[in-house]
């Protein structure tokens, strides 16, 4: 059984893959439909631009087809850079440049104060995911965040993106010194995808 993700981050797909292979479920991923065109991800929204990339390789490929949309919403950057997280530092930035750019923005709001806390601002993590039978033309979708602290001492070699800057006080360690599984445990995505199943389950019993 394989299941259809609309993404072409290879750290949401280990992270899918992680999570899909206890139900069975092999997950394929846009490196494996390279024919089928970009989702422009214009929305205002992540559940928008979840739905835009359900939708379009759902209806591309005829079966139903799984979305994430996801970013970081840092609370002294009022938010942002939210839905531009991907693009932070432009268009096809790396997240190595991504998190510089983060960096550098909350460094410069800090000048003048004379402080050596690591701690930046407070922040979340946001994913969506979007569920899209282009049959019934029904969607599915989840939402689910966790808060944390942005460090000016990234740490840690897992997970991807914006995950060494994400420090967790309660864990006293950042997102990439999580393993995969305690990730799952406490993140976003892992939040949203136990939301899910469990709507898709009650979706199916009814
Ligand atoms: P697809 O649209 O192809 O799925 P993308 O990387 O462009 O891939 P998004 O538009 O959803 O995905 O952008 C999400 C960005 O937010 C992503 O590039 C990461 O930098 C960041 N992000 C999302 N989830 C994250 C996580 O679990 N850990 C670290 N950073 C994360």
């Amino acid at each position: 059984n394989i299941l259809i993700v609309a993404t072409k981050n290879k750290g949401k797909v280990r992270e899918f893959e992680h999570a899909f292979a206890p139900l069975g479920l092999t997950v394929k991923s846009m490196y494996d439909y390279p024919h089928l065109p970009d989702v422009v991800e214009d929305g205002a929204t992540f559940a928008e631009n979840a739905f835009k990339k359900s939708k379009a390789v759902g209806d591309a490929l005829g079966i139903p087809v799984l979305a994430d949309d996801s970013g970081l919403c840092v609370d002294a950057l009022d938010g942002r850079p939210g839905v531009y997280s991907a693009r932070f530092a432009g268009e096809d930035a790396t997240d190595g440049e991504n998190n510089l750019k983060l960096l550098s923005e909350l460094e410069r709001l800090k000048q003048g104060e004379d402080t050596d806390q690591p701690l930046l601002s407070t922040a979340r993590f946001v994913c969506t995911l979007s569920l899209y039978d282009p049959v019934s033309k029904q969607e599915l979708t989840a939402e689910g965040a966790v808060e944390g602290w942005i460090t000016s001492e990234p740490s840690g070699a897992g997970g991807f993106g914006y995950d060494p800057l994400f420090y967790l006080s309660e864990h006293e360690k950042t997102m990439a010194e999580l393993t995969l599984e305690e990730k799952q445990q406490i993140s976003h995505r892992g939040t949203a995808l136990r939301l899910l199943t469990a709507k898709l389950e009650k979706k199916l019993a009814a």
